[in-house]
């Protein structure tokens, strides 16, 4: 890219209008005043919201801490329906923030950023977008989210299939009608565990397709109780400040037993307690040892096992359902509306692709090694590539010219996961090394945007142009990411987080599972002590006066 200008158009460009762009925008215009241009690649604001619009699609966290908690005005004026928020809430609660605060004004909707290439000799970001724009920034900012590049498998012959095909995360606005047709869905996961019940009650006939087996819990969904809502916002401030400090970004009291402190019934009693109460709570709330300990997990994947035997009635389909192969948790959890219910239907088949793969996609529909399924719609429920896949399609470029893509080819690398050494003056909302998909994402978002723009204040009030995170600070920090990642039972499951979705991708869990509590301590600390493992360096003009670098 050419044009360098000596000083940038604007303070800061930042990516994507979902609640990181948003609230980012909101701050750096509002409390920093500066110049801010968000790019957005849909024609709406909402991020994940805007696009996934698959039946079922809601949020797993509960309405009332799905939310922004920077204004105290919004906190309270907002009413929230469902206990667990829909997608259609949510879309319409950041559509009513976007207004509520004048942010339309700096976003530019369908758009997508193509190139970000940093300009050493001018220490500004030049940034290109698909329609044509070319704008030059101090800042760049990432608010893309962790799950915004769709996967589609490679099947033979996925192409030549004669009915209509859509993914989960580009699901069309105007909606699909299932009425009396042939659906067969390929995934199970939380956007399959979610659409699977609603799409089986309007389908003629619904095949699964699976390939791996599920825990789930039930989400227990329903309306809010005004009540309980009233009493939230009498006490938000205080329940915030819990999620805050918390592992999960949950404001949930975790428990410190082990499940392998008590008998056999007690431990099925407190399981079956939280199992009827519905949502994370089971993963939380019952013992402390779950996510660490392969024994004391073993009670509750166990749990989990019976309860998939109890609810589907036919036992061949039942085993089909139990998983096996990875331990409860190891996996993003999973909560659900009558999932395995669903499997009790007449009009719903299970169909078991470990033991009989997808050989091919045909015109007519899926064929498997055992039987070829003829169809009339295929949903691709089939995720993301996560948390990287997004980066590795802009075009971004740092010092001497270094690729992201390349320095991130055997993983991601990032300090906190905000900065990447070798690319100064480019900040990440809730990128790899940060809690982010660990945790409920806004009190994530918000802790990320803050201290951002806090960094983003301290630098201008020192005269300080260049912001980069060290290089050593940066190895020992996704060192440190790794060896948390280790101690849990994270790295027995094929997953995302590990990358294992997509074919190719480096192995390396990209996460950070240390909790929003330890996460945010650390942040503090680094801020405290003027922004340890980052480089700092001051304006030239003032610089050169002061006669430092
Ligand atoms: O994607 P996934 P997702 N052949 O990757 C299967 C967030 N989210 O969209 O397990 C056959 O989890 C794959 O099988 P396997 C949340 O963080 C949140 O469901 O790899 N099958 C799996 O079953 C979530 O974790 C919410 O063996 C193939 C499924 O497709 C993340 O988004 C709602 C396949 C993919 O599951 C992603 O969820 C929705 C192939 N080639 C999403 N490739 C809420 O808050 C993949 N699969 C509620």
């Amino acid at each position: 890219m050419t044009n360098a200008t000596k000083t940038p158009e604007l303070d800061a460009v930042v990516l994507g209008a979902g609640f990181s762009g948003l609230y980012m925008l909101y701050r750096m215009r509002e409390l920093l005043g500066m110049s801010v241009q968000v790019y957005e690649a849909g024609d709406g604001v909402g991020g994940t919201w805007y696009w996934n619009r698959y039946p079922g699609a809601r949020c797993d966290s509960e309405s009332y801490m799905y939310c922004f908690s920077f204004d105290k005005q919004l906190m309270q004026e907002w009413e929230w329906t469902g206990k667990y928020p829909e997608q259609p809430e949510i879309l319409k609660y950041l559509n009513h923030v976007a207004d509520r605060f004048d942010l339309r004004r700096n976003i530019q909707f369908n758009t997508r950023v193509t190139a970000a290439h940093y300009d050493e000799a001018n220490n500004l970001w030049h940034v290109e977008t698909d329609k044509g724009d070319k704008v030059t920034a101090r800042y760049f900012i990432t608010g893309i989210g962790c799950l915004s590049s769709g996967q589609i498998p490679d099947i033979k012959g996925r192409d030549t299939f004669e009915g209509d095909a859509y993914h989960t995360g580009s699901w069309p606005h105007e909606g699909v009608d299932f009425t009396g047709k042939r659906v067969g869905i390929i995934g199970t996961g939380s956007s399959g565990v979610q659409a699977i019940p609603v799409i089986a009650k309007q389908a003629g006939h619904l095949y699964v397709f699976q390939r791996t087996p599920q825990y789930t819990i039930p989400a227990r969904h329903g309306t809010v109780d005004k009540a309980f809502l009233d009493d939230v916002k009498s006490r938000y401030d205080e329940i915030w400040e819990k999620a805050r400090w918390s592992a999960g970004g949950l404001p949930v009291e975790p428990s410190e037993q082990s499940a392998l402190a008590v008998n056999d019934e007690e431990r099925r009693a407190v399981y079956e307690k939280a199992w009827e109460e519905g949502g994370f709570k089971f993963l939380y709330g019952t013992f402390g040892d779950i996510a660490v300990d392969r024994r004391a997990n073993d009670t509750a994947s166990e749990f989990i096992r019976s309860k998939i035997r109890e609810i589907v009635k036919d036992p061949e389909t039942a085993e089909k359902l139990v998983p096996t192969d990875h331990p409860f948790s190891s996996k993003r959890p999973l909560i659900d509306t009558d999932y395995f219910d669903t499997y009790n239907r007449e009009n719903v088949t299970l169909v078991d692709i470990r033991h009989s793969p997808i050989e091919e996609i045909t015109p007519k529909g899926i064929k498997t090694e055992d039987e070829e399924y003829e169809l009339d719609i295929i949903v691709f429920a089939t995720g993301f590539d996560a948390m990287t896949g997004t980066y590795n399609r802009i075009d971004i470029r740092g010092r001497g010219g270094e690729r992201l893509k390349d320095k991130w080819a055997d993983g991601p690398k990032a300090y906190l996961g905000l900065a990447s050494a070798g690319f100064p003056n480019m900040f990440m909302i809730t990128g790899p090394g940060s809690p982010s998909v660990l945790s409920n994402m806004p009190v994530s978002i918000e802790q990320h945007v803050e201290w951002t723009s806090d960094l983003l204040e301290y630098s201008r009030e020192r005269d300080i142009a260049t912001i980069e995170a060290d290089a050593e600070a940066e190895a020992e920090w996704v060192a440190h990411v790794n060896d948390i990642a280790q101690a849990t039972l994270f790295p027995l499951a094929d997953s995302w987080y590990l990358g294992a979705n997509i074919p190719g991708k480096p192995r390396v869990f990209m996460p950070y599972a240390g909790g929003v509590n330890l996460y945010r301590e650390k942040c503090i600390e680094v801020a405290s002590e003027g922004y340890t493992g980052f480089v700092l360096e001051r304006g030239k003009a003032t610089a050169e006066a002061a006669g430092v670098r």
